[in-house]
């Protein structure tokens, strides 16, 4: 990367990093393009630019005239992982959205009100990730495309309505669930004779938990399970345990954290690139820029599980919140 490149330069590749539509990125890169200085020094990165611009470019045109995806279930994914919001009518998934993202989905006590997904980003710690608003989860009422949205998603929040019979509604999504060949990762076992499934990581969202008064109820409705569940008593209304719910997703994404550390430099601690667990120096070096995947040597690694600043190989397994300096 070159080093002389200006302030400009920086502002608007941050915010190419956290574009959400190819039209923002496209309309990002070429800004980043503009505020690079012609140089020598400067060919490989403005080539590098110019490279993803068409690509970027390509995607888009490809998409369009294919008419995009046909499926209003697809969502593309976006941010550090996707979280569907999945359960019966009227459960509380839209208040959801509405409390913990910028998305504005219609919040209504009639039935069936959300008609198709809705992303939406929610912030936690120096991360976004995405949360996906469905229509209800119901025998009747489902379209097929929603088991197709829930099967690629990283992670499922299974929301029941702790006043309106939560039980029964856990027990029916779990059985459309199962018929669609989709297994909460936690009872996997059950599903042994199923070569089709997929298992997704599972929160179960006990909704409308507003405040103490409703914590018996929700004792004596975990005492009624047969099951050991992940539950979460929650309220959409008054935001109560949304915190924890938002700590709760996070090793559920399987991914982990790193801030790169510009040599002499203080790494930029506000900034994780953020990779699948099990990824390696070099894997970071791949996203953080061209030039350093292809000519990484080693790098040097301040975490929990290397000394400080521990010399270490492309091969090093990093760790969640690890600090590297890549050397070339
Ligand atoms: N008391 C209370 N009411 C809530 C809470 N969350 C949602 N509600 C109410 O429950 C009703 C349904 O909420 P929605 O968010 O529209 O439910 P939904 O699951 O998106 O429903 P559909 O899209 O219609 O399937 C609305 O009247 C909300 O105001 C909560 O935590 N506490
Ligand atoms: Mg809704």
């Amino acid at each position: 990367m070159p080093t002389n490149l200006p302030p400009d330069y920086f502002a608007v590749e941050k915010r190419f990093r956290e574009a959400q539509t190819s039209a923002e990125k496209i309309a990002l890169l070429e800004e980043m393009i503009s505020t690079v200085p012609k140089h020598k020094g400067t060919d490989h990165l403005r080539a590098d630019l110019r490279r993803q611009l068409s690509r970027l470019k390509d995607e888009s045109q490809a998409s369009k005239k294919h008419g995009g995806h046909s499926s209003i279930f697809h969502v593309d994914k976006e941010g550090a992982g996707q979280v569907v919001v999945i359960g019966s009518t009227n459960v509380g998934k839209s208040a959801l959205l509405t409390a913990l993202t910028n998305a504005e989905p219609e919040v209504s006590p009639a039935p069936y009100t959300t008609r198709k997904p809705l992303p939406g980003m929610m912030p936690w710690e120096d991360i976004q990730v995405q949360l996906v608003d469905t229509p209800a989860m119901e025998q009747e009422y489902t379209e097929v495309g929603l088991y197709d949205l829930v099967r690629h998603a990283d992670v499922m929040l299974l929301m029941v309505d702790l006043q309106a019979d939560p039980l029964q509604q856990l027990e029916e999504t779990i059985s459309l669930l199962a018929d669609h060949h989709i297994a909460p990762r936690h009872l996997l076992k059950r599903f042994a004779q199923d070569d089709k499934v997929v298992d997704i990581p599972l929160i179960v969202l006990v909704n409308k938990c507003d405040d103490e008064s409703m914590d018996e109820l929700f004792t004596l409705c975990c005492e009624f399970l047969e099951d050991e569940w992940p539950l979460l008593p929650i309220s959409a209304l008054t935001g109560r345990n949304l915190e924890r719910m938002k700590s709760r997703i996070y090793p559920l994404l399987d991914i982990i954290r790193v801030y790169a550390k510009p040599h002499w430099k203080e790494p930029d601690l506000k900034r994780p690139f953020v990779l699948k667990k099990g990824s390696t120096v070099i894997d970071l070096a791949r996203k953080v820029h061209r030039d350093f995947y292809e000519n990484l040597k080693c790098a040097r690694v301040w975490g929990s599980a290397a000394f400080e600043g521990q010399m270490v190989q492309r091969d090093y397994i990093l760790q969640d919140r690890d600090i590297v300096e890549l050397r070339i």
